[in-house]
């Protein structure tokens, strides 16, 4: 039953119950209408076949990104400056495990199993995002990673938040709450190394030339190659399209950038008095194919990386399940005799 029953349309209560009266048509036309009224699709609603699958892929792609993002991050967990720093990077990247798991679990249930979508991670079939296919060489590369990766991820998350497919939503909020959280611990770092010895700054500075571009790219082909904007947009998946959020993301860093003391790196920044946006200059966009198909900087290194983990936590996992299943039968024989008792 969706969430938002309480004002439901007539036309969209049979979909949202188990009334099979409705027919093929009468479903379509009613799940067409609880997504044109902003009500929340539930994992027991009729929905089509292709609505579900793209979800599908954008929440594997998504969930994929989280637990793969973990790798530059964690890549400075030991080398860290301090106590402190090394707290919050430790938090951070457990956070991200969190967000995956969130989202594999939105994908269950739509009928994926996680199993199936980690072998499509494993094998190339299932995308992550293009930013993880980068090195983190500096330690303010942490810093840029939360200012600008995190800080581009909100600005494509928030409006998630409002997305039609009840689960996926729903998990969006808490993500985004603690995606402000990364954003502004990136910033503070990068405020700290801006403000500290001129290597510092140069260190902050150097890290934010090599993020910027890459952090354009996280949302995607611009709208005229986008292959899925416009039927994602129709289901209320995606509220707004790549090139609207990249936009968004860009006016919003700019002012930030000029606080930290830094630079962004593109010649071609201005503000637009007519347009009421900033210009950018060009992104490029071979770099960004090249680096969907395998051949960015660290492709190999971060799925080979992924695919030990999982074979090394085998183990882990198998235990897990034993553990359950044991707990399982234990309770099912206390409830045996329990019953046994009382009759
Ligand atoms: N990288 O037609 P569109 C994070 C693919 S979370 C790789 O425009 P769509 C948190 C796209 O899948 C970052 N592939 O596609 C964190 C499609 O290929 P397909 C992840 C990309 O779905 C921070 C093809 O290109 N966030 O960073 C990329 O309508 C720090 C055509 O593209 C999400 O996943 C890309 N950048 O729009 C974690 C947010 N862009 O599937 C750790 C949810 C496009 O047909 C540390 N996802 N492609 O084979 C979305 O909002 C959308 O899926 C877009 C793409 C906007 C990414």
């Amino acid at each position: 039953m969706a969430t938002a029953a309480a004002h439901q349309t007539d036309s969209t209560a049979a979909f949202h119950s188990d009334d099979a009266s409705a027919g093929a048509d009468g479903f379509e036309r009613a799940f067409d209408a609880a997504v044109a009224a902003d009500e929340r699709i539930e994992p027991r609603d009729w929905m089509p076949d292709a609505y579900r699958s793209t979800l599908i892929r954008q929440i594997a792609q998504h969930a994929h990104s989280e637990i793969i993002g973990m790798q530059p991050e964690a890549n400075w967990i030991t080398r860290a400056p301090s106590l402190r720093r090394k707290a919050i990077l430790m938090a951070k990247v457990q956070d991200e495990a969190g967000h995956g798991l969130y989202l594999y679990s939105a994908a269950e249930t739509l009928g994926a199993s996680r199993e199936e979508l980690l072998d499509k991670l494993h094998s190339g079939r299932q995308k992550y995002s293009s930013i993880f296919n980068y090195p983190t060489l500096t330690w303010a590369d942490v810093g840029a990673i939360g200012w600008l990766v995190d800080g581009a991820a909100i600005t494509n998350q928030v409006p998630l938040c409002r997305c039609s497919y009840g689960p996926y939503a729903r998990a969006m909020v808490r993500v985004c709450k603690e995606e402000s959280f990364h954003q502004r611990q990136g910033y503070e770092l990068l405020l700290a190394l801006s403000r500290g010895t001129p290597e510092q700054h140069a260190m902050a500075q150097d890290a934010v030339d090599r993020w910027w571009w890459p952090s354009l790219m996280m949302f995607g082909p611009p709208d005229d190659e986008s292959q899925h904007s416009a039927q994602s947009m129709a289901w209320k998946i995606k509220r707004h399209s790549n090139d609207e959020l990249r936009q968004r993301f860009v006016d919003i860093c700019v002012p930030q950038a000029e606080s930290l003391g830094l630079t962004l790196p593109d010649p071609d920044l201005t503000w637009n008095e007519e347009r009421g946006h900033h210009d950018f200059g060009a992104i490029d966009w071979t770099e960004f194919w090249d680096v969907l198909k395998g051949n960015g900087p660290c492709n190999e290194q971060r799925l080979t990386q992924r695919r030990r983990a999982h074979e090394e936590g085998a183990w882990v996992r198998e235990a897990a399940a034993a553990h359950a299943a044991k707990r399982a039968a234990r309770t099912a024989r206390t409830t045996e005799t329990t019953g046994a008792t009382q009759a």
